[in-house]
C-alpha cells in the first residue's frame, strides 16, 4: 500500500485538528478573528525575537497547535471517547478533579487526551481536554435527579456504531484506507458539531439551575465541541489586540503572570461567545426559538514543563498570591487586576530563578539534553508542558457560566480519583509526570551514546553547565 493511500494515526489527527478547526469558524466567527489576531502576534513576535522565539516549538507547530474541549455524561461515553481518540494517537494523560477547583457548581472529572511521544507531540500535538459529569456527587444531585440524569444519558448515543468500528480498526491496525480515513473524519467531526434539535426546556432548566455544566452535558442528547483554542507566542500582546478589535475578554491572563524569567506552564484567557439561536421545546409541547450561551474562544501560551518540586512550588505560589490579593482587596475596595499582577509578579521573583540554567539547577523545570553535533558535549533544552492546569481549566468553566448554579456543601463528596478514571476509560491513565521524565531520560540515554559516555555522569554535569543553546 502506497503511503497516499493510508493515513497515520498522526495523520488523523492532524487531519481531524484541522477539520474541527473549519467547523468551528463556520459555527463561531469570533474564533476565526481570534486565528487570525493569534497568527500575526505570533509572526510580529518571531519577526522580532528570532530563532530565540521557537525554543519552546517551532513556528510551524505554534500556528497550527490546538486543544479543544468536549464533556461527556458517563463512563460508558468516556470509554467511546477514548476510542475515536485512540484512533488519532491521542491518549488519557492525567487526572483533573475540577469539583472543589471551583466555587461554582463544576460538577465533572477530567483528563486530557494527547499524544504522549516526542516526535508525536512534533508532528501535531492537539488534544482535548475531555470531562465527565459524576451524577452520583450528593452536592449537586439529589438521587432522584441522579436517577433521572442516568436515564436520559443511557437513552442516548453520542457516537454511533459506524465510527467506533473505523476508530477501532485505525487502533488495532495503525491507521486507515484513504477512503475510510475520510469516512471516519467525516463522522469524527460531526459528532462534535452543535446540534439544531430542539432542546427539552424544563428539563434543560431544571439542570441549569442545579448547574449550567450540567444542563451543557445532560440537557441535551448530543455533545459538541465546547471551543477550540489556538496556541499564541505572546498572549499579552494578544489580549491587547483582541480589546482594540472591540471583543471583550475575561478579566484576566490565568496561570503565572508576565515576568522577566522563563515562562513556565501555561497561560489562558478566554472571551464569552455570543449566544447562539436554539429551538426549546416546551412542557406544552410547543416549538420556539430563544438562545443558548455554550461555546466561546480561548488563547493559550505555552511554557516549561515543571518538575514535581516545581508544580508544588508553583501551587504555593498561587496561593499565596491568592492571600496576598485577598487582603490587599479588603484594604482597598477600589483594588485592580493590575494591582493582582504586580503581587503576582512578587511572589514569582522569590520563587522561581530569572535563568533557564538556574531553573534546570535547582530541579524546578525538565529540559532535555542533546549531543553537540562537533560531540564535544551536550545543550539542553527545556520541555514545553503539554498539559492542563485545574486551577484555569476552573476558571475557564467559571467564567463561561450563566449562572453558579447550586452546590449543597454540607453534602458528602463521591471519591474519584486517577484509578476510578482508568476504570472508567477502560485504559492506562499517563502520569504526565512520568512522560516528562521518560522524555528526559531518553534524551540523556540517546546524548551519552552519541558522546561515548556514561549517562549518569551527563545527569550530574551537564544539568547546571549545559549551555542554553
Ligand atoms: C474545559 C475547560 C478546561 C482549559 O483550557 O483549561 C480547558 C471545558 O470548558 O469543558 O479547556
Ligand atoms: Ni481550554
Amino acid at each position: 500500500m502506497s503511503a497516499a493511500t493510508f493515513l497515520e494515526p498522526w495523520q488523523l489527527r492532524a487531519a481531524f485538528a484541522r477539520s474541527l478547526s473549519d467547523m468551528y469558524g463556520k459555527e463561531v466567527p469570533a474564533y476565526t478573528t481570534l486565528l487570525d489576531v493569534s497568527h500575526e502576534v505570533s509572526a510580529d513576535f518571531v519577526a522580532k525575537h528570532g530563532a530565540d522565539a521557537e525554543r519552546l516549538g517551532s513556528i510551524a507547530r505554534v500556528t497550527a497547535e490546538r486543544h479543544g474541549a468536549i464533556r461527556v455524561g458517563t463512563p460508558t461515553e468516556m470509554s467511546q471517547v477514548a476510542r475515536v481518540f485512540g484512533a488519532m494517537g491521542m491518549h488519557p494523560v492525567g487526572f483533573y478533579d475540577l469539583r472543589d477547583a471551583s466555587s461554582s457548581s463544576v460538577p465533572v472529572i477530567s483528563t486530557a487526551f494527547r499524544p504522549i511521544e516526542r516526535e508525536e507531540l512534533a508532528r501535531n500535538p492537539f488534544r482535548v481536554f475531555t470531562s465527565m459529569l459524576v451524577t452520583a456527587d450528593r452536592r449537586f444531585f439529589t438521587a432522584d435527579l441522579e436517577r433521572r440524569l442516568e436515564n436520559f444519558l443511557a437513552a442516548r448515543t453520542l457516537f454511533g456504531p459506524e465510527l467506533l468500528a473505523l476508530a477501532d480498526r485505525a487502533e488495532a491496525e495503525g491507521g486507515l484506507p484513504e477512503d475510510q480515513a475520510a469516512e471516519f473524519l467525516r463522522l469524527a467531526t460531526e459528532a462534535f458539531e452543535l446540534s439544531r434539535e430542539p432542546v427539552d426546556q424544563a428539563w434543560y432548566r431544571e439542570l441549569e439551575a442545579v448547574s449550567a455544566v450540567a444542563a451543557d452535558i445532560g440537557g441535551i442528547a448530543s455533545t459538541h465541541i465546547n471551543h477550540l483554542t489556538p496556541r499564541v507566542l505572546d498572549i499579552d500582546d494578544l489580549y491587547a489586540r483582541m480589546e482594540a478589535r472591540g471583543i471583550t475578554m475575561i478579566d484576566a491572563i490565568q496561570g503565572p503572570p508576565r515576568w522577566e524569567g522563563p515562562d513556565v506552564l501555561l497561560r489562558q484567557t478566554s472571551f464569552r461567545a455570543l449566544a447562539e439561536p436554539r429551538t426549546f421545546r416546551t412542557a406544552a409541547g410547543e416549538i420556539i426559538s430563544d438562545s443558548l450561551r455554550v461555546r466561546f474562544g480561548e488563547v493559550e501560551a505555552r511554557g516549561i514543563a515543571l518538575t514535581r518540586e516545581g508544580r508544588a512550588a508553583y501551587d504555593a505560589a498561587v496561593l499565596e498570591i491568592d492571600e496576598k490579593a485577598a487582603a490587599a482587596r479588603a484594604e482597598e475596595p477600589g483594588f485592580t487586576e493590575a494591582q493582582r499582577q504586580e503581587i503576582a509578579r512578587a511572589v514569582w521573583q522569590k520563587t522561581f530563578p530569572t535563568t533557564e540554567a538556574e531553573l534546570a539547577a535547582q530541579g524546578l523545570g525538565w529540559f532535555t539534553y542533546e549531543a553537540d553535533r562537533d560531540g564535544t558535549g551536550v545543550h539542553r533544552e527545556p520541555v514545553v508542558y503539554e498539559d492542563f492546569l485545574p486551577r484555569s481549566a476552573a476558571g475557564i468553566f467559571q467564567s463561561n457560566l450563566t449562572s453558579d448554579g447550586a452546590k449543597d456543601a454540607s453534602q458528602q463528596g463521591t471519591d474519584r480519583d486517577a484509578d476510578w478514571m482508568s476504570g472508567a476509560l477502560g485504559r492506562e491513565l499517563n502520569d504526565p509526570f512520568d512522560l516528562y521524565a521518560d522524555q528526559v531520560d531518553r534524551s540523556l540515554a540517546r546524548a551519552a551514546e552519541t558522546l561515548g559516555v556514561d549517562p549518569a555522569t551527563l545527569t550530574t554535569t551537564d544539568r547546571t553547565t549545559g549551555a542554553p543553546r
